[in-house]
C-alpha cells in the first residue's frame, strides 16, 4: 500500500513572506474566540500536533510550532464561562507582546474563531471586543465548522459597505471531518494558510517602519547622551579644540556610535571606527560648522540652556529641508535640552562657542550615521545586503556639507532677544 506522509496545511507556512521573515523569524499568531469554538482543534490539525484536549486554560505558555519554526501559535481559553477576566487576560498578553522591541516576541495576527451556528446568528459578534484586539495586529475571522461554500450572517455584515469591524478577511474551516447525516469533510486549512500569509505581507511595511522606529528611538539616546558628553569637554576650562578624529576613537564617541549601530542590529568595528574618523568630509564638514558657529554672539546668552535651545531652533531648519523627521528631531532637542536641565544651569561662561560647536558636530555627524545606517537597514529588508556603508556615508556628510556652507545662523541681536524672552 502506497502510503502519503500527511499533509501538514501549515508545514511551509511564510513561504510567499520573504520580507517578513527578513524581520522575524517566526510569525506569531494568537487564536482567540468562544468556549468550544474549535480553536485546540483548529491548531491541532493545522500543525498536525497534539494539543491538550478539553477546555483550555488562560493562554498557552509556549505557542506551538511547525517543525520549520516560521510560525508559532498561542492557543487561549474560551470567552463565554469568564468572559470579562479572560478577555482582560488576553489584552494583558496582548500588550505585554507589544512592549517588546524584538519582532520575533510580538503577536502578529489574530485569528478570532466563530463557530458556525454562532456565526449565523444575530448578535453574536462582540464587534468592540474585536475592534480592540484589532488594535494590537490584523484579525481574522476564523469560521470554524463551517460549511464550504454556505456564507454565514456575519460574513454578510462583514461584506456590507458601512460595517465597522475591524475584519481583515474571513475564512471558513471545518478542520476536522464530522459525520451528521453524511460525512462532512474537512476543509479551509490550507485557504487559512494562504489568507494569513497574506494579511502578513499586507502588513510587513508597517511592521518594518514600527521596527526602524524603534531603532531610532534608541538612537537618538545614544546620540543625545554622545552629544552632551561632548559637550562637557568644551565646559571644562584649558579644554581647546583637538578635532574629532581623535575624539571618534576615544571612549565617549566610541561608545555612541557603537550604541546608534547596535540600535540597528549593526556592528561597529574598530575597522569602522577608523574609517569613520578618516572621512576628510568630516573635517570639512567641521571646518564650516566651527566657522559659522564664531559668527554668534554668544554672549547674548544666559546659560547653557539657551544657548542649546537656540541652537536647537536654529537647526530645526535644517531638519525641516532634508535631514530628519520632525519628531526625531524634536527627540533629539528634547533629549539635549534634558541633558542641559540635568546639570547645565551653569552661567555661561568660559568656552561656550566650543561646547556648542562640540555638541552640534557631534548629534550632526551621528545623526548622519544613522540615517545611513537606516537606510541600510530598510535595503535589507528589501532583500539587498550588500550595501556600501561608507560611500553612503560619504554621501551624507556631502549634503550635510551643502547645506552647512549654506546657513545663516541668527543674528546676534535675535539671540539676544531669544535669550531675553
Ligand atoms: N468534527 C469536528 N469537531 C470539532 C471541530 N472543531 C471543534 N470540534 C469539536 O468541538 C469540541 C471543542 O473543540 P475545542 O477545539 O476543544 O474548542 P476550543 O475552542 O479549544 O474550546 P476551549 O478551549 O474550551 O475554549 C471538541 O469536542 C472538538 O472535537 C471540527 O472542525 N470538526
Ligand atoms: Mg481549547
Amino acid at each position: 500500500m502506497n502510503m502519503l506522509p500527511p499533509h501538514i496545511p501549515f508545514a511551509q507556512f511564510g513561504q510567499s513572506c520573504s520580507k517578513f521573515f527578513r524581520l522575524s523569524d517566526t510569525c506569531n499568531i494568537l487564536v482567540v474566540g468562544n468556549t468550544g469554538a474549535g480553536k485546540s482543534t483548529l491548531i491541532h490539525h493545522a500543525l498536525d500536533k497534539p494539543i491538550e484536549k478539553g477546555i483550555t486554560r488562560g493562554i498557552s505558555r509556549e505557542p506551538y510550532r511547525n517543525k520549520k519554526g516560521s510560525v508559532s501559535i498561542y492557543d487561549s481559553e474560551g470567552l463565554e464561562r469568564n468572559s470579562k477576566q479572560v478577555k482582560e487576560v488576553v489584552l494583558r498578553f496582548l500588550e505585554k507582546k507589544k512592549q517588546s522591541k524584538n519582532c520575533n516576541n510580538r503577536i502578529h495576527l489574530i485569528w478570532y474563531c466563530l463557530n458556525y451556528q454562532s456565526a449565523n446568528r444575530e448578535g453574536n459578534l462582540e464587534a468592540d471586543w474585536i475592534n480592540k484586539l484589532a488594535n494590537y495586529a490584523p484579525v481574522l475571522l476564523v469560521v470554524t465548522r463551517s460549511p464550504r461554500n454556505k456564507e454565514s450572517y456575519v460574513e454578510q455584515l462583514i461584506s456590507q459597505t458601512d460595517c465597522n469591524l475591524k475584519i481583515d478577511t474571513v475564512v471558513r474551516v471545518r478542520a476536522e471531518a464530522e459525520m451528521h447525516d453524511e460525512l462532512l469533510e474537512a476543509h479551509g486549512l490550507d485557504r487559512l494558510c494562504e489568507a494569513s500569509e497574506k494579511v502578513l505581507n499586507d502588513r510587513t511595511n508597517s511592521l518594518i517602519q514600527e521596527a526602524i522606529g524603534s531603532m531610532k528611538m534608541s538612537a537618538v539616546k545614544w546620540i543625545g547622551e554622545g552629544a552632551f558628553l561632548r559637550g562637557l569637554l568644551g565646559i571644562i576650562p584649558g579644554t581647546s579644540y583637538a578635532g574629532i578624529v581623535p575624539l571618534v576613537r576615544n571612549g565617549i564617541l566610541k561608545r555612541m556610535f557603537r550604541g546608534v549601530s547596535s540600535g540597528f542590529h549593526f556592528n561597529c568595528t574598530e575597522e569602522d571606527l577608523a574609517a569613520i574618523s578618516k572621512w576628510s568630509l568630516l573635517l570639512e564638514t567641521s571646518a564650516v560648522l566651527q566657522e559659522k558657529l564664531s559668527e554668534v554672539d554668544w554672549q547674548g546668552f544666559n546659560s547653557m540652556t539657551e544657548a542649546l535651545q537656540w541652537i536647537s531652533e536654529s537647526i530645526k531648519n535644517f531638519a525641516d529641508s532634508f535631514l530628519l523627521e520632525n519628531e526625531m528631531f524634536s527627540n533629539l532637542s528634547d533629549t539635549l535640552s534634558k541633558w542641559a536641565e540635568f546639570s547645565w544651569n551653569l552661567p555661561f561662561a568660559m568656552h561656550p562657542a566650543l561646547a556648542i560647536f562640540f555638541v552640534v558636530e557631534t548629534a550632526f555627524l551621528a545623526i548622519a550615521w544613522m540615517q545611513v545606517l537606516e537606510e541600510a537597514k530598510l535595503d535589507f529588508y528589501e532583500g539587498n545586503s550588500d550595501v556600501d556603508l561608507k560611500s553612503r556615508m560619504d554621501e551624507k556628510l556631502q549634503q550635510m556639507l551643502d547645506w552647512m556652507t549654506q546657513w545663516v545662523p541668527k543674528e546676534s541681536s535675535e539671540s539676544q532677544s531669544y535669550a531675553a524672552t
